[in-house]
């Protein structure tokens, strides 16, 4: 028969070998529940002598309680284990997105805007930004646009207020920039060739229709070295416009243009079809005019401080709205600034989408329709 001191080894061993909770609490109704081992010998007191009872339940007392502050021990350590291997389970990442789909969208002309940046980017060319009030020599005459040139009245300039004495002339007048341009100029200004810079931005036109609208959105490009000549524009724009098309061929001409800043000066369209209510872009007999571009005028590089004997540049532009507009579809130009949130749901894109030359440029997948 087991002794009181095998009893105590063997139950103290199942409590310490115990795994979990579960396997814990049967033991204890094996030592001391209704049916215990320990409770049975607390039973069998009755039949000892008062003087034997005396000091077997002493021992058996002893005994429980040995017993019950073991198994309080393991059961606190056993816990505090459940509760550490819960934690490590369930985890969350709190930077995850809201599930199960985020609310906000990229505006359409944000994510052209992306896209555009990243095709350039991957060509070598950096981001250069100005400020939206600019001085008269920056938007107009460094760009070949004297005083008094029609070009001044082509570009429907927002002039800003004249000082109350009304002292100042147009040459120390103050506008919100009507094209990217000066960002260009003030480029020139503090930087030597070679310069390979895209300029995008908020530009500022007084007009208003389905295609025009008083704020809108430009991106220029500049590149400036020794030896550049249109075959290198021609090269640099096909290669952007397949990326941003997404396609490995595209039908291109190039038409005669004037612009002050740039000559010779050109217009880039792209071969497409257009049919009653749709617009198939690389294939058909028809055209669509992309972009203004053309070599850089040297009274303008003058301007900016460089040698024209020395240095030859290209410059382009493009309206980001148009091709949002193309690109995904939308017919008026005025709605993108009419912060219509049902408008943004059905043009917008995921914000995760992000637009990149190896993970995809404009992720159609995530267009939210
Ligand atoms: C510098 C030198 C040359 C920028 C250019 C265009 C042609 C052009 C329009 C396209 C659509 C404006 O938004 S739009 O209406 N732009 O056609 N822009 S060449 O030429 C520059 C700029 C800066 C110093």
């Amino acid at each position: 028969m087991e002794n009181i001191e095998d009893i105590k080894k063997r139950i103290l061993t199942e409590i310490a070998a115990a795994e979990n909770l579960k396997s814990l609490e049967e033991t204890r109704v094996l030592a001391l529940g209704k049916k215990g081992c320990i409770t049975e010998m607390m039973k069998s007191l009755g039949a000892l002598s008062p003087e034997e009872r005396k000091e077997a339940g002493r021992v058996f007392n002893v005994l429980k309680m040995e017993i019950e502050s073991a198994l309080e021990a393991r059961k606190s350590l056993l816990e505090k284990a459940e509760l550490n291997a819960r934690l490590a389970e369930e985890k969350i990442d709190v930077t995850l997105p809201v599930r199960p789909e985020t609310q906000g969208r990229i505006h359409p002309v944000s994510k052209i805007y992306e896209e555009v940046t990243a095709i350039f980017g991957e060509m070598g060319f950096d981001v250069a930004e100005g400020p939206d009030i600019e001085d008269d020599f920056h938007n107009f005459t460094a760009l070949n646009i004297p005083a008094n040139h029609p070009a001044r009245q082509m570009h429907d300039t927002f002039y800003l207020p004249k000082e109350a004495n009304g002292s100042r002339d147009i040459d120390d007048s103050y506008v919100i920039r009507t094209h990217t341009s000066p960002v260009q100029i003030r480029t020139m200004e503090k930087q030597r060739p070679p310069i390979r810079i895209i300029a995008p931005g908020r530009t500022y036109r007084s007009d208003y229709d389905a295609t025009h609208t008083p704020m809108f959105h430009q991106i220029e490009g500049l590149v400036i070295d020794r030896n550049i000549t249109m075959a290198h524009l021609k090269g640099c724009l096909y290669d952007f416009i397949k990326a941003f098309f997404e396609v490995d061929e595209i039908p291109v001409r190039y038409r005669p243009s004037f612009f002050p800043f740039t000559e010779p000066s050109a217009e880039m369209d792209i071969g497409c079809k257009k049919s009653k209510d749709e617009l198939k872009i690389g294939a058909g007999t028809d055209w669509l005019e992309i972009l203004g571009c053309g070599m850089v005028h040297p009274n303008v590089l003058k301007a900016g401080g460089i040698d024209p004997e020395e240095y030859q540049g290209f410059a382009f532009g493009l309206g980001l709205d148009r091709l949002a507009m193309l690109k995904y579809g939308i017919p008026d130009l005025r709605t993108f600034f009419e912060s219509d949130v049902r408008w943004l749901k059905h043009y917008g894109f995921v914000p995760l989408d992000e637009s990149s030359m190896t993970g995809g440029l404009s992720n159609n997948g995530g267009l939210a329709r």
